[in-house]
Protein backbone atom coordinates (compact mmCIF):
# COMPACT_ATOMS: atom_id res chain seq x y z
CA UNK A 1 0.00 0.00 0.00
CA UNK A 2 1.35 3.38 -0.33
CA UNK A 3 2.63 5.10 2.27
CA UNK A 4 0.08 7.85 3.81
CA UNK A 5 1.04 11.28 3.68
CA UNK A 6 2.02 13.08 6.99
CA UNK A 7 -0.68 13.46 9.08
CA UNK A 8 0.77 17.00 8.87
CA UNK A 9 -1.10 17.73 5.47
CA UNK A 10 -4.30 19.22 7.11
CA UNK A 11 -7.77 19.02 6.43
CA UNK A 12 -10.28 22.09 6.70
CA UNK A 13 -13.71 20.90 5.88
CA UNK A 14 -15.89 23.87 5.09
CA UNK A 15 -18.53 21.62 4.05
CA UNK A 16 -21.98 22.52 4.87
CA UNK A 17 -20.67 25.66 6.79
CA UNK A 18 -21.98 28.94 5.69
CA UNK A 19 -19.20 31.47 6.74
CA UNK A 20 -18.98 35.33 6.86
CA UNK A 21 -16.12 37.07 5.02
CA UNK A 22 -14.48 37.46 8.19
CA UNK A 23 -15.15 33.59 9.10
CA UNK A 24 -13.74 32.74 5.77
CA UNK A 25 -10.61 34.22 6.28
CA UNK A 26 -9.59 32.92 9.78
CA UNK A 27 -10.63 29.23 9.17
CA UNK A 28 -7.89 29.73 5.86
CA UNK A 29 -4.19 28.09 6.36
CA UNK A 30 -1.89 30.93 7.07
CA UNK A 31 1.17 30.91 8.76
CA UNK A 32 2.02 31.14 12.76
CA UNK A 33 2.91 34.55 12.99
CA UNK A 34 6.27 34.89 14.46
CA UNK A 35 6.25 36.03 18.01
CA UNK A 36 9.21 38.14 17.11
CA UNK A 37 8.30 40.71 14.43
CA UNK A 38 11.62 41.72 12.47
CA UNK A 39 10.80 45.50 12.13
CA UNK A 40 13.67 46.62 15.30
CA UNK A 41 16.53 44.43 13.61
CA UNK A 42 15.97 45.38 10.09
CA UNK A 43 15.10 49.11 11.19
CA UNK A 44 18.91 48.77 12.91
CA UNK A 45 20.40 47.65 9.78
CA UNK A 46 18.91 50.10 7.54
CA UNK A 47 19.81 52.75 9.93
CA UNK A 48 23.79 51.36 10.43
CA UNK A 49 24.48 51.71 6.47
CA UNK A 50 22.31 54.74 6.22
CA UNK A 51 25.03 56.30 8.54
CA UNK A 52 28.21 54.12 7.96
CA UNK A 53 27.47 53.15 4.39
CA UNK A 54 30.33 50.92 3.54
CA UNK A 55 32.17 49.95 7.21
CA UNK A 56 28.24 48.72 7.81
CA UNK A 57 27.98 46.99 4.73
CA UNK A 58 31.78 44.92 5.23
CA UNK A 59 29.86 44.24 9.07
CA UNK A 60 26.98 43.02 7.95
CA UNK A 61 28.65 40.68 5.33
CA UNK A 62 30.72 39.32 8.07
CA UNK A 63 28.22 38.93 10.34
CA UNK A 64 25.73 37.27 7.69
CA UNK A 65 27.22 35.97 4.64
CA UNK A 66 30.74 35.06 6.49
CA UNK A 67 32.62 36.77 3.86
CA UNK A 68 35.49 39.68 4.14
CA UNK A 69 34.71 42.17 1.68
CA UNK A 70 36.37 45.01 0.58
CA UNK A 71 33.87 46.80 -1.89
CA UNK A 72 30.37 44.85 -3.00
CA UNK A 73 30.29 46.19 -6.43
CA UNK A 74 31.23 43.21 -8.97
CA UNK A 75 34.25 44.20 -11.13
CA UNK A 76 33.72 44.02 -14.99
CA UNK A 77 35.57 40.87 -15.45
CA UNK A 78 34.22 39.37 -12.80
CA UNK A 79 30.85 39.82 -15.25
CA UNK A 80 32.30 39.35 -17.70
CA UNK A 81 33.78 35.93 -16.82
CA UNK A 82 30.56 34.39 -15.57
CA UNK A 83 28.53 34.85 -19.11
CA UNK A 84 31.32 33.03 -20.53
CA UNK A 85 31.53 30.23 -18.60
CA UNK A 86 27.76 29.91 -18.47
CA UNK A 87 26.58 26.80 -19.48
CA UNK A 88 25.02 26.64 -23.30
CA UNK A 89 22.27 24.86 -22.09
CA UNK A 90 21.41 27.35 -19.21
CA UNK A 91 22.44 30.47 -21.53
CA UNK A 92 20.04 28.90 -24.40
CA UNK A 93 17.09 28.41 -21.47
CA UNK A 94 17.53 31.78 -20.05
CA UNK A 95 17.48 33.13 -23.56
CA UNK A 96 13.95 31.52 -24.12
CA UNK A 97 13.07 33.11 -21.16
CA UNK A 98 14.25 36.79 -21.79
CA UNK A 99 12.27 36.69 -25.29
CA UNK A 100 8.84 35.39 -23.69
CA UNK A 101 9.55 38.01 -20.87
CA UNK A 102 10.19 40.52 -23.21
CA UNK A 103 7.11 40.14 -26.18
CA UNK A 104 4.88 40.39 -22.70
CA UNK A 105 6.62 43.10 -20.77
CA UNK A 106 6.87 45.40 -23.87
CA UNK A 107 3.16 44.78 -24.30
CA UNK A 108 2.47 45.97 -21.02
CA UNK A 109 3.45 49.99 -21.64
CA UNK A 110 0.14 51.18 -21.20
CA UNK A 111 -0.92 53.96 -24.14
CA UNK A 112 -0.85 57.87 -23.33
CA UNK A 113 -3.89 58.97 -23.55
CA UNK A 114 -5.19 62.70 -24.69
CA UNK A 115 -8.34 64.73 -24.52
CA UNK A 116 -9.78 67.87 -25.54
CA UNK A 117 -12.35 68.82 -22.58
CA UNK A 118 -12.79 72.19 -24.42
CA UNK A 119 -11.79 73.90 -27.39
CA UNK A 120 -8.10 74.95 -27.07
CA UNK A 121 -7.87 72.94 -23.71
CA UNK A 122 -5.29 69.46 -23.76
CA UNK A 123 -4.96 67.05 -21.08
CA UNK A 124 -2.63 64.06 -21.39
CA UNK A 125 -1.79 61.56 -19.16
CA UNK A 126 1.62 59.47 -19.94
CA UNK A 127 3.56 57.63 -18.90
CA UNK A 128 7.04 58.40 -16.92
CA UNK A 129 9.58 55.67 -16.46
CA UNK A 130 11.66 56.19 -13.09
CA UNK A 131 15.45 57.26 -13.28
CA UNK A 132 16.90 54.59 -11.57
CA UNK A 133 16.10 51.54 -10.11
CA UNK A 134 17.87 49.22 -7.35
CA UNK A 135 16.82 45.86 -8.17
CA UNK A 136 16.93 42.46 -5.49
CA UNK A 137 17.69 39.04 -6.07
CA UNK A 138 17.73 36.43 -3.58
CA UNK A 139 19.94 33.41 -2.79
CA UNK A 140 19.31 31.64 0.33
CA UNK A 141 18.29 27.97 -0.27
CA UNK A 142 18.39 28.14 -3.86
CA UNK A 143 20.24 30.47 -6.39
CA UNK A 144 17.64 32.47 -8.75
CA UNK A 145 19.30 33.82 -11.98
CA UNK A 146 15.26 33.18 -13.65
CA UNK A 147 14.86 36.28 -10.72
CA UNK A 148 17.20 38.35 -12.69
CA UNK A 149 14.96 37.44 -15.78
CA UNK A 150 11.85 38.50 -13.78
CA UNK A 151 13.46 41.67 -12.26
CA UNK A 152 15.33 43.40 -15.39
CA UNK A 153 13.24 42.30 -18.28
CA UNK A 154 9.91 44.59 -16.81
CA UNK A 155 12.54 47.50 -15.88
CA UNK A 156 13.89 47.60 -19.83
CA UNK A 157 10.80 47.82 -21.12
CA UNK A 158 9.65 50.61 -19.37
CA UNK A 159 12.83 52.47 -20.76
CA UNK A 160 14.24 52.72 -17.28
CA UNK A 161 17.73 54.64 -18.08
CA UNK A 162 19.49 53.32 -14.76
CA UNK A 163 19.23 49.71 -13.31
CA UNK A 164 21.50 48.21 -10.43
CA UNK A 165 21.14 44.51 -9.16
CA UNK A 166 22.03 43.06 -5.52
CA UNK A 167 22.27 39.71 -4.16
CA UNK A 168 23.90 37.65 -1.43
CA UNK A 169 27.82 37.62 -1.64
CA UNK A 170 28.36 33.63 -1.47
CA UNK A 171 31.34 32.16 0.64
CA UNK A 172 32.05 28.77 -2.17
CA UNK A 173 32.34 31.94 -4.87
CA UNK A 174 35.12 33.90 -3.77
CA UNK A 175 32.52 36.51 -2.04
CA UNK A 176 30.67 37.05 -5.24
CA UNK A 177 26.73 36.30 -6.17
CA UNK A 178 26.34 33.21 -7.55
CA UNK A 179 28.08 32.96 -11.07
CA UNK A 180 25.13 31.90 -13.12
CA UNK A 181 23.34 35.33 -11.47
CA UNK A 182 26.13 37.55 -12.68
CA UNK A 183 25.71 35.80 -16.05
CA UNK A 184 22.21 36.69 -16.32
CA UNK A 185 22.97 40.25 -15.19
CA UNK A 186 25.59 40.31 -17.88
CA UNK A 187 23.20 38.44 -20.40
CA UNK A 188 21.07 41.46 -20.28
CA UNK A 189 23.58 44.10 -20.16
CA UNK A 190 23.51 45.17 -16.43
CA UNK A 191 26.77 45.85 -15.64
CA UNK A 192 25.70 47.80 -12.01
CA UNK A 193 26.14 44.46 -9.89
CA UNK A 194 26.75 44.52 -5.91
CA UNK A 195 27.39 41.27 -3.94
CA UNK A 196 24.92 42.88 -0.89
CA UNK A 197 22.29 40.55 0.70
CA UNK A 198 19.33 41.09 2.97
CA UNK A 199 17.81 44.14 4.31
CA UNK A 200 21.49 45.97 4.06
CA UNK A 201 20.91 45.60 -0.07
CA UNK A 202 17.75 47.85 0.17
CA UNK A 203 19.45 49.93 2.60
CA UNK A 204 22.33 50.71 0.06
CA UNK A 205 19.39 51.18 -2.66
CA UNK A 206 17.70 53.66 -1.08
CA UNK A 207 20.27 55.60 0.69
CA UNK A 208 23.36 55.05 -1.64
CA UNK A 209 26.90 54.79 -0.74
CA UNK A 210 29.87 57.16 -1.05
CA UNK A 211 32.73 56.98 -3.58
CA UNK A 212 35.30 54.94 -2.17
CA UNK A 213 38.89 53.93 -2.83
CA UNK A 214 38.47 54.28 -6.51
CA UNK A 215 34.97 52.29 -6.57
CA UNK A 216 31.98 55.64 -7.94
CA UNK A 217 29.31 55.82 -5.22
CA UNK A 218 26.35 53.51 -5.72
CA UNK A 219 23.93 56.54 -6.14
CA UNK A 220 20.52 56.34 -4.27
CA UNK A 221 17.68 54.54 -6.76
CA UNK A 222 13.92 55.49 -6.40
CA UNK A 223 11.98 51.91 -6.72
CA UNK A 224 13.53 49.03 -4.93
CA UNK A 225 12.22 45.60 -6.14
CA UNK A 226 12.34 41.92 -6.02
CA UNK A 227 11.47 39.24 -4.33
CA UNK A 228 13.25 37.99 -0.99
CA UNK A 229 12.98 36.64 2.34
CA UNK A 230 10.78 38.30 5.85
CA UNK A 231 13.89 40.77 6.21
CA UNK A 232 13.78 41.64 2.41
CA UNK A 233 10.32 42.08 2.65
CA UNK A 234 10.41 43.99 6.07
CA UNK A 235 13.05 46.59 5.45
CA UNK A 236 11.17 47.28 1.64
CA UNK A 237 8.61 47.95 3.62
CA UNK A 238 10.28 50.07 6.28
CA UNK A 239 12.18 52.54 3.44
CA UNK A 240 8.78 52.77 1.33
CA UNK A 241 8.15 56.62 1.31
CA UNK A 242 11.93 57.17 1.22
CA UNK A 243 11.51 54.93 -2.51
CA UNK A 244 8.85 53.42 -4.04
CA UNK A 245 8.81 49.15 -3.85
CA UNK A 246 6.61 46.65 -5.43
CA UNK A 247 4.84 44.08 -4.07
CA UNK A 248 5.69 42.38 -1.21
CA UNK A 249 6.89 38.68 -2.43
CA UNK A 250 7.81 36.53 0.46
CA UNK A 251 8.13 33.09 1.23
CA UNK A 252 5.82 31.30 -1.90
CA UNK A 253 2.46 29.88 -2.22
CA UNK A 254 0.82 27.57 -4.71
CA UNK A 255 -2.85 27.01 -4.14
CA UNK A 256 -5.04 25.02 -6.52
CA UNK A 257 -8.80 24.85 -7.35
CA UNK A 258 -9.82 21.17 -8.69
CA UNK A 259 -12.50 19.08 -9.03
CA UNK A 260 -13.04 15.39 -9.19
CA UNK A 261 -11.85 15.36 -13.02
CA UNK A 262 -8.37 16.53 -11.97
CA UNK A 263 -5.00 14.27 -12.24
CA UNK A 264 -4.14 14.19 -8.89
CA UNK A 265 -0.88 13.05 -9.61
CA UNK A 266 -0.30 16.43 -11.62
CA UNK A 267 -1.90 18.41 -8.59
CA UNK A 268 0.62 16.57 -6.49
CA UNK A 269 4.03 17.55 -8.54
CA UNK A 270 2.83 21.25 -8.64
CA UNK A 271 2.15 21.38 -4.83
CA UNK A 272 5.21 19.87 -3.63
CA UNK A 273 7.27 21.74 -6.67
CA UNK A 274 6.62 24.86 -4.64
CA UNK A 275 6.77 23.42 -1.21
CA UNK A 276 10.66 22.84 -2.79
CA UNK A 277 11.34 26.65 -2.45
CA UNK A 278 10.86 26.45 1.19
CA UNK A 279 10.21 25.06 4.69
CA UNK A 280 7.74 27.58 5.48
CA UNK A 281 6.17 27.70 1.51
CA UNK A 282 2.25 26.96 1.72
CA UNK A 283 0.89 24.29 -0.30
CA UNK A 284 -3.06 24.42 -0.63
CA UNK A 285 -5.63 22.43 -2.49
CA UNK A 286 -9.39 23.50 -2.09
CA UNK A 287 -11.65 20.39 -4.01
CA UNK A 288 -15.57 19.32 -3.64
CA UNK A 289 -14.00 16.17 -4.44
CA UNK A 290 -13.27 14.32 -0.83
CA UNK A 291 -12.06 11.25 -3.36
CA UNK A 292 -9.46 13.74 -5.39
CA UNK A 293 -8.55 15.10 -1.36
CA UNK A 294 -7.59 11.32 -0.73
CA UNK A 295 -5.63 10.38 -4.14
CA UNK A 296 -3.69 13.81 -3.93
CA UNK A 297 -2.48 13.24 -0.09
CA UNK A 298 -1.38 9.54 -1.29
CA UNK A 299 0.42 11.09 -4.66
CA UNK A 300 1.72 13.68 -1.99
CA UNK A 301 3.52 11.25 -0.07
CA UNK A 302 5.06 9.38 -2.54
CA UNK A 303 6.10 12.26 -4.23
CA UNK A 304 7.50 14.23 -1.56
CA UNK A 305 9.34 11.12 -0.19
CA UNK A 306 11.50 10.83 -3.66
CA UNK A 307 11.99 14.50 -4.12
CA UNK A 308 15.87 16.01 -3.59
CA UNK A 309 14.67 17.99 -0.63
CA UNK A 310 12.57 15.98 1.04
CA UNK A 311 12.62 17.54 4.12
CA UNK A 312 12.22 20.92 3.00
CA UNK A 313 9.14 19.62 1.16
CA UNK A 314 7.50 17.72 4.31
CA UNK A 315 7.99 20.55 6.57
CA UNK A 316 6.22 22.33 4.18
CA UNK A 317 3.44 20.11 3.54
CA UNK A 318 2.82 19.34 6.89
CA UNK A 319 2.92 23.94 8.09
CA UNK A 320 -0.37 25.67 9.35
CA UNK A 321 0.26 27.51 6.23
CA UNK A 322 -0.76 24.18 4.32
CA UNK A 323 -3.32 21.91 3.78
CA UNK A 324 -6.60 20.95 1.48
CA UNK A 325 -9.76 22.78 2.41
CA UNK A 326 -12.69 21.08 1.38
CA UNK A 327 -15.90 22.45 -0.15
CA UNK A 328 -19.63 21.77 -1.36
CA UNK A 329 -18.82 23.14 -4.59
CA UNK A 330 -17.04 24.80 -7.09
CA UNK A 331 -18.81 28.01 -6.22
CA UNK A 332 -18.00 27.60 -2.85
CA UNK A 333 -14.15 26.87 -3.75
CA UNK A 334 -14.05 29.96 -5.81
CA UNK A 335 -14.70 31.63 -2.37
CA UNK A 336 -12.44 30.24 -0.69
CA UNK A 337 -10.09 31.24 -3.29
CA UNK A 338 -10.78 34.75 -3.65
CA UNK A 339 -10.70 34.86 0.14
CA UNK A 340 -7.00 33.13 0.27
CA UNK A 341 -5.75 35.61 -2.37
CA UNK A 342 -2.75 32.87 -3.25
CA UNK A 343 0.68 34.05 -5.30
CA UNK A 344 0.10 31.64 -7.71
CA UNK A 345 -3.63 30.01 -8.17
CA UNK A 346 -4.20 26.81 -10.34
CA UNK A 347 -7.49 25.79 -12.30
CA UNK A 348 -7.76 22.02 -12.57
CA UNK A 349 -11.69 21.95 -13.26
CA UNK A 350 -13.85 20.76 -15.98
CA UNK A 351 -13.90 24.32 -17.62
CA UNK A 352 -10.71 25.73 -16.31
CA UNK A 353 -10.90 28.97 -18.25
CA UNK A 354 -14.42 29.79 -16.96
CA UNK A 355 -13.23 28.85 -13.35
CA UNK A 356 -10.41 31.23 -14.10
CA UNK A 357 -12.28 34.17 -15.48
CA UNK A 358 -14.06 34.39 -11.97
CA UNK A 359 -11.12 34.40 -10.19
CA UNK A 360 -10.40 38.40 -8.70
CA UNK A 361 -7.71 37.67 -6.15
CA UNK A 362 -4.45 35.72 -7.47
CA UNK A 363 -1.26 36.70 -8.15
CA UNK A 364 -0.94 35.43 -11.70
CA UNK A 365 -3.82 32.58 -12.74
CA UNK A 366 -2.61 29.38 -14.38
CA UNK A 367 -5.31 27.86 -16.30
CA UNK A 368 -6.00 24.11 -17.14
CA UNK A 369 -3.53 20.89 -16.76
CA UNK A 370 -0.81 22.10 -18.87
CA UNK A 371 -0.02 25.46 -17.02
CA UNK A 372 1.62 24.68 -14.27
CA UNK A 373 3.90 27.30 -11.95
CA UNK A 374 6.85 26.30 -12.57
CA UNK A 375 5.84 27.01 -16.19
CA UNK A 376 5.43 30.59 -15.08
CA UNK A 377 8.66 30.02 -13.04
CA UNK A 378 10.84 29.67 -15.50
CA UNK A 379 9.66 30.52 -19.00
CA UNK A 380 5.56 31.64 -19.37
CA UNK A 381 6.64 34.77 -20.46
CA UNK A 382 4.45 36.18 -17.14
CA UNK A 383 6.64 37.43 -14.22
CA UNK A 384 7.28 35.39 -11.08
CA UNK A 385 7.72 38.19 -8.22
CA UNK A 386 4.42 37.57 -7.05
CA UNK A 387 2.18 39.41 -4.30
CA UNK A 388 2.61 36.78 -1.28
CA UNK A 389 0.54 36.72 2.28
CA UNK A 390 -3.02 37.36 0.44
CA UNK A 391 -1.74 40.91 -0.25
CA UNK A 392 -2.66 39.67 -4.09
CA UNK A 393 -6.14 40.58 -2.69
CA UNK A 394 -4.65 44.63 -3.45
CA UNK A 395 -1.38 44.17 -4.77
CA UNK A 396 -0.09 43.77 -8.17
CA UNK A 397 2.62 41.08 -9.39
CA UNK A 398 6.02 42.64 -11.06
CA UNK A 399 4.81 44.16 -14.55
CA UNK A 400 6.73 46.96 -16.64
CA UNK A 401 3.80 49.64 -15.19
CA UNK A 402 5.83 48.90 -11.72
CA UNK A 403 8.83 51.39 -12.92
CA UNK A 404 6.50 53.90 -14.86
CA UNK A 405 4.71 56.56 -13.60
CA UNK A 406 1.23 58.58 -15.41
CA UNK A 407 2.09 62.00 -15.44
CA UNK A 408 -0.78 64.36 -16.32
CA UNK A 409 0.71 67.21 -18.86
CA UNK A 410 -1.95 70.41 -19.07
CA UNK A 411 -2.01 73.02 -21.79
CA UNK A 412 -4.63 75.53 -22.37
CA UNK A 413 -4.93 78.49 -24.87
CA UNK A 414 -5.41 81.99 -23.60
CA UNK A 415 -9.24 81.83 -24.54
CA UNK A 416 -9.65 78.31 -22.81
CA UNK A 417 -8.49 79.65 -19.47
CA UNK A 418 -10.78 83.00 -20.23
CA UNK A 419 -13.55 80.34 -20.90
CA UNK A 420 -13.22 78.30 -17.63
CA UNK A 421 -12.21 81.75 -15.29
CA UNK A 422 -15.74 82.20 -14.01
CA UNK A 423 -15.74 78.12 -12.50
CA UNK A 424 -12.07 78.93 -11.15
CA UNK A 425 -13.13 82.30 -9.25
CA UNK A 426 -15.69 81.25 -7.62
CA UNK A 427 -13.95 77.96 -6.12
CA UNK A 428 -10.94 79.98 -4.75
CA UNK A 429 -13.59 82.09 -3.10
CA UNK A 430 -15.32 79.10 -1.73
CA UNK A 431 -12.20 77.82 -0.31
CA UNK A 432 -11.02 81.29 0.80
CA UNK A 433 -8.08 81.24 -1.06
CA UNK A 434 -8.38 84.82 -3.59
CA UNK A 435 -4.72 84.39 -4.66
CA UNK A 436 -5.84 81.55 -6.65
CA UNK A 437 -8.41 83.29 -8.24
CA UNK A 438 -5.92 86.64 -8.54
CA UNK A 439 -3.60 84.00 -10.49
CA UNK A 440 -6.25 83.95 -12.82
CA UNK A 441 -7.57 88.04 -13.04
CA UNK A 442 -3.64 88.66 -13.78
CA UNK A 443 -3.83 86.94 -17.08
CA UNK A 444 -6.87 89.12 -18.33
CA UNK A 445 -5.66 92.85 -17.17
CA UNK A 446 -8.68 94.59 -19.28
CA UNK A 447 -11.52 92.30 -17.29
CA UNK A 448 -12.77 93.32 -14.03
CA UNK A 449 -14.69 90.23 -12.75
N1 LIG B 1 7.99 30.28 -7.48
C1 LIG B 1 8.87 31.39 -7.11
C2 LIG B 1 9.77 31.83 -8.23
C3 LIG B 1 10.81 30.82 -8.66
N2 LIG B 1 10.67 29.51 -8.76
C4 LIG B 1 12.08 31.07 -9.06
C5 LIG B 1 11.78 28.95 -9.21
N3 LIG B 1 12.65 29.90 -9.38
C6 LIG B 1 8.01 32.57 -6.66
O1 LIG B 1 7.05 32.92 -7.59
ZN1 LIG C 1 9.02 28.39 -7.89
Amino acid sequence: AAAPAREGFRTIDLRGLSLSRRELKRALPRPLVGDHPPEEAVGRILEDVRSRGLPALRELARRFDGVEQDHPRVPADVLRSALENLDPQVRAALDEAITRARLFAAAQVPAEVEVSPAPGARLVSRWVPVDRVGLYVPGGLAVYPSSVVMNVVPAQAAGVPSIALASPPQKEWGGWPHPVILAAAALLGITEVYAIGGAQAVAAFAYGLEEADGHPPLEPVDVVTGPGNVFVATAKRLVRGVVGIDSEAGTTEIAVLADAGADPVLVAADLVSQAEHDPQAASVLVTDSPALADAVRIELGRQADATRHRERVLTALSGPQSGVILVDHLDAGLEVCNAYAAEHLEIHTADAAAAAARVRNAGAVFVGPYSPVSLGDYCAGSNHVLPTGGTASFASGLNTTTFLRAQQVVEYSRSALQDVSAPILALSEAENLPAHGDAVRARFPGNNH
